[in-house]
């Protein structure tokens, strides 16, 4: 069997996963990757950026054989820690108990451990090698080094995984139209530092539950929900958080005066509005003034295409074809499923990229389309209204049919975090279960008033049950 070989865009984690996954099962595989070598020193400019892994993203690591050597270095996070204007905080637990958790990883650290497996795996990395131009009639890509150096080299399939800017999409559409769209969300993001308890004076730490390096609850992501904005914190392995403050990038005409990045332009006045939306947060963040003033604003969007691929020539897998916003925490967890779908397809059928790059996009564009939606429609649940009163008795209610009715009732964020369920799915299903508990409690936030017999009767009668899971 003539095995072709595959020249991967993009060493970050989808590619350095999905490289790990093809050399497995037998692939030749080369990745150009734009970035120095992470893992040679001088590049770790010491800041701290994490991601949460969760069920999708850890079954992928599993048929990786990477899941308990990530795990190993990762932060278990049990739920959501509410922290109110008011400073009241309440945990809300993200399952019954820990089996549904999700986790911390560093970005940097899980980069370097893909790295390595990809690599032991007979994966060669091409290093400071940046995609240019691809020639898709001769089958040819064009490389830059950091100088500017040029070279060229053939290829027989290409992937790009190589992030939200790829410069594969951006080949293949010179070649034909993908039918791009790219939808800003007009709110921005600004990373910001909590050290570990040792760096901050005594008097600001209020938390005390027997793990002394942290400066809060370790096991918790962290979240300020302020109405139009909000601030998260994931715990990193060190003891510190990483922060991120969301925020619009100006306000709407209408609000002039509500707070944007575009009105917040330096750490005086950021200093300011954090002291008076954030009273709590501010003192655990030291170098507030450095961090605001040094790091830049974020830009989010989601990402369409129309089309993934090139015939068999080419395809992008990743947040190069579907880059999402990132409040449901599931834009690596996706592209991390994308590589198992993509390496099944083309292990059951090596000699026809076409017919596999096609069941890709088939497979996998509306369960991308779903996530994409569901991380929009989880900004919004998250800054304004996991304080807010309909919204608690929804879910309350919707736990006691849970309980009740394991069967027929999971709550959206479940069915995305801790279980295979496509996206697609979660999507639909938790509309028609959410249309169930309006109809239940008709504009009530009391849900002792629901007669829950009655309500079980009703769900039972009104939704299929849910699929059967796999343990
Ligand atoms: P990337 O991680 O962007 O990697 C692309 C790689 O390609 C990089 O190494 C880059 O250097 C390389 N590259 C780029 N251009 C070229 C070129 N021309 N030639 C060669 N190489 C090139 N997801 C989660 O699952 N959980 C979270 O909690 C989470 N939090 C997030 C928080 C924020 C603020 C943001 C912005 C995103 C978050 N995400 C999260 C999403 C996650 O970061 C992405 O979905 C994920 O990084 C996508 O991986 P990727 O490999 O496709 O792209
Ligand atoms: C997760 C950046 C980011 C990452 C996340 C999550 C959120 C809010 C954000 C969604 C969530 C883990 N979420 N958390 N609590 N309810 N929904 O689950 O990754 Cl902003």
């Amino acid at each position: 069997m003539a095995q072709q070989t595959i020249t991967l865009i993009g060493g970050g984690l989808v590619g350095a996963l999905l490289a790990r996954q093809l050399a497995q099962r037998g692939f030749a595989v080369d990745v150009c990757e734009k970035r120095a070598d992470p893992r040679r020193g001088g590049v770790q400019g010491g800041r701290s950026i994490n991601l949460a892994l969760a069920e999708r993203g850890l079954q992928a690591l599993r048929v990786a054989g990477l899941a308990e050597l990530v795990l190993q270095r990762a932060v278990m996070m049990r739920g959501r820690m509410v922290h109110e204007h008011n400073g009241n905080t309440s945990l809300q637990r993200y399952g019954i108990d820990d089996s549904e958790v999700i986790w911390s990883v560093s970005r940097a650290a899980l980069n370097t451990l893909l790295l390595d497996a990809a690599e032991a795996a007979g994966v060669t990395f091409h290093f400071g090698q940046s995609l240019v131009e691809a020639d898709f009639d001769r089958q040819r890509i064009h490389l830059a080094d950091a100088n500017g150096v040029k070279r060229s080299a053939a290829f027989d399939i290409l992937i790009g995984a190589d992030g939200a800017g790829s410069a594969v999409r951006a080949a293949m559409h010179a070649h034909s139209p993908l039918g791009e769209r790219i939808e800003p969300l007009g709110h921005g993001y600004k990373e910001l530092e909590i050290p570990p308890a040792s760096e901050l004076p005594a008097a600001v730490l209020q938390f005390s539950g027997g793990h002394e390096q942290f400066a809060l609850e370790p096991h918790a992501l962290h979240l300020w929900p302020r109405g139009g904005f909000m601030c998260i914190a994931l715990p990193n392995t060190e003891g510190s958080f990483t922060v991120t403050l969301f925020l619009p990038n100006r306000p709407l005409p209408a609000q002039s005066a509500a707070p944007s990045f575009a009105g917040i332009p330096d750490a005086a006045a950021a200093t300011a509005f954090f002291s008076e939306q954030f009273p709590d947060l501010l003192p655990l963040i030291p170098r507030f003034a450095e961090d605001y003033d040094s790091h830049p604003v974020g830009s989010l969007s989601t990402l369409y295409l129309d089309r993934w691929h090139l015939d068999g020539r080419a395809l992008l897998l990743g947040d190069a074809a579907h880059a999402i916003v990132p409040f449901h925490g599931q834009g690596m967890n996706c592209g991390f499923e994308d590589t198992v779908v993509l390496t099944d397809l083309l292990a059951a059928a090596p000699n026809d990229s076409a017919d596999a790059f096609a069941e890709f996009q088939s497979v996998r564009q509306p369960n991308a389309d779903a996530i994409a939606a569901m991380a929009l429609e989880n900004y919004v649940e998250m800054r304004d209204s996991v304080a807010d009163p309909h919204y608690l008795a929804r879910r309350e209610l919707g736990a006691l049919l849970a309980a009740r009715a394991p069967t027929h009732f999971m709550a959206r964020y479940r069915m995305v975090s801790f279980t295979h369920l496509p996206y697609a799915y979660a999507l639909e299903r938790g509309r028609a279960q959410d249309a169930l508990l309006e109809r239940l409690l008709g504009g009530s936030i009391r849900v002792a008033d629901v007669d829950v017999d009655a309500a079980v009767t009703m769900l039972k009668a009104t939704l299929p049950p849910l699929p059967a899971l796999r343990g």
